[in-house]
């Protein structure tokens, strides 16, 4: 690629709460449905928990200097839910409020922007009482934290995350039972998806009667391609895209569920969605002043009995790039996926809120972290943004999944996703040569930069 990247493009980094806070018990925290979840025997990879991962509640300052490093001018980070309003509902506070007001005046000060992300997973579990998101009631509880958080920040924030990855919520957490709060049926499924939207919708209007907010969700897209051209597998792709995408695009961006899916749902639950209420779908459209798309990788289809949906995943065919975590490495289909997002929703600008590949290098004898996939997956997938952008999309920055390796939910701490390495035991960090040269890349405003030297034979690095 030639060519730079808009002078107004945000460049920054995303982290999330409960994946790098730790200090559980200070400041008044409530119990989160992830502390709850982390005990259950075997849900968590490694049998570890958040209790300290980066330790960020307490190094913050070294995690904005780390920011100031590289250069970047965003940072998105969440507002951990159970230290605003530890019993779910009622009493706000205010020493949670406070931390983050100290660590949105020093991004502020140092000339980054911070991104806030309200609910990154993290309820408190005093809600699950009331069945989390099963229950309409969490809707309330979610406008008390959004209002706490807003009379606070939101005369200096711009830019805000009301709901990170509705998709995943529902299915890991109410449909599969694989994130907390650990549920597994479909119902519960689709009811609670449902009053995650609802709940933005909300969150929407109480951050609107402000002046600054520009307000969005963050969704995980994953565009779906059919394994052979069949029509069957092309209509086992469209139907994962409805169920995955466009369950969520198009309440938020368009106007209503879409009918497929809500076949498909209605099916699979054996009866009407009723909880879908008449105005509900009004209450969750036309209030999204962008789209947050978190992109890692597409899903390949193929059709399928119905169990209770008519598709599969069956991945790509032959040999082709992946992370260590397995994840296809496909570029073609972020720079598609944002394409196709302004032609079908114009007007809603596109923020990058998460990128970003697995790739577990630790620092080797020379100090360095030689990190050259993940360099090779930063740079392909910038360029796909930037072709996007030349193609007519509206994508306004890009926030690399993540700043640090952290927790990575039920997968513990194996999985690294960080632009700096981060040593457990000790909590050191080191920026890692992906983190150097996207430094070099965000200085430049663009990918024509020299690469970082490889490490010398003898170093005894290995890659
Ligand atoms: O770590 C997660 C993040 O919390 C949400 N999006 C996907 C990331 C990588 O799995």
């Amino acid at each position: 690629m030639t060519g730079r990247f808009p002078e107004d493009f945000l460049f920054g980094a995303s982290t999330s709460a409960h994946q790098i806070e730790g200090s559980h018990d200070v400041d008044g925290r409530g119990e989160s449905v992830w502390d709850v979840f982390a005990r259950t025997p075997g849900a968590i990879e490694g049998g570890g928990d958040a209790s300290v991962a980066t330790d960020s509640y307490r190094r913050w300052r070294d995690d904005i200097d780390l920011l100031s490093e590289l250069g970047l001018g965003a940072y998105r980070f969440s507002v951990g839910w159970s230290r605003i309003v530890p019993d779910g509902r009622g009493r706000v506070e205010t020493r949670g409020l406070d931390h983050y007001e100290r660590v949105v005046d020093t991004l502020l000060d140092r000339g980054i922007a911070p991104v806030l992300t309200l609910n990154h997973w993290d309820m408190p579990q005093a809600l699950m009482a009331d069945g989390g998101w099963i229950s309409r009631g969490a809707v309330d509880a979610f406008a008390e934290f959004t209002t706490a958080v807003a009379e606070r920040l939101a005369d200096r924030v711009d830019w805000w995350i009301t709901q990170n990855e509705p998709w995943i919520i529902q299915l890991l957490g109410y449909q599969l039972g694989l994130h907390a709060p650990g549920i597994a049926d479909h119902r519960s499924a689709v009811t609670a998806g449902h009053h995650v939207l609802l709940a933005h919708g909300v969150g929407a209007d109480i951050l609107h009667g402000y002046e600054r907010p520009k307000v969005g969700s963050a969704l995980s897209l994953f565009p779906c391609d059919p394994a052979t051209d069949t029509e069957a597998d092309r209509e086992a792709a469209w139907g994962s895209d409805g169920y995955v995408n466009r369950w969520y695009l198009e309440p938020l961006l368009g106007s209503v569920y879409p009918a497929d899916m809500r076949a498909h749902w209605e099916r699979a639950i054996g009866g009407d969605l009723d909880f879908i209420r008449d105005s509900d779908e009004q209450a969750i459209g036309g209030r999204s002043d962008f789209l947050g798309v978190n992109y890692y990788t597409r899903r390949v289809m193929a059709a399928a009995p119905a169990n209770p949906f008519p598709w599969r995943v069956v991945g790509p065919s032959g040999d082709v790039a992946r992370t260590d975590e397995g994840w296809e490495v496909a570029p073609d289909s972020f720079r598609d996926l944002l394409i196709r997002l302004s032609r079908d929703y114009p007007g809603v600008p596109l923020l990058i809120t998460e990128n970003g590949a697995v790739s577990g290098e630790s620092p080797t004898h020379d100090g360095r972290v030689h990190d050259v996939r993940r360099i090779a997956y930063l740079r392909s997938h910038l360029n796909a943004v930037h072709e996007a952008i030349a193609a007519g999309a509206d994508v306004r920055g890009y926030l690399h999944w993540s700043l640090l390796d952290n927790f990575e939910w039920s997968l513990g701490y194996r999985p690294r996703f960080g632009l700096v390495h981060v040593d457990y035991p000790t909590g050191r960090r080191t920026i890692k040569d992906s983190g150097r040269h996207y430094a070099d890349i965000v200085r430049a405003r663009s990918l024509d930069v020299p690469l970082p030297e490889a490490p010398s034979a003898d170093t005894g690095a290995v890659e």
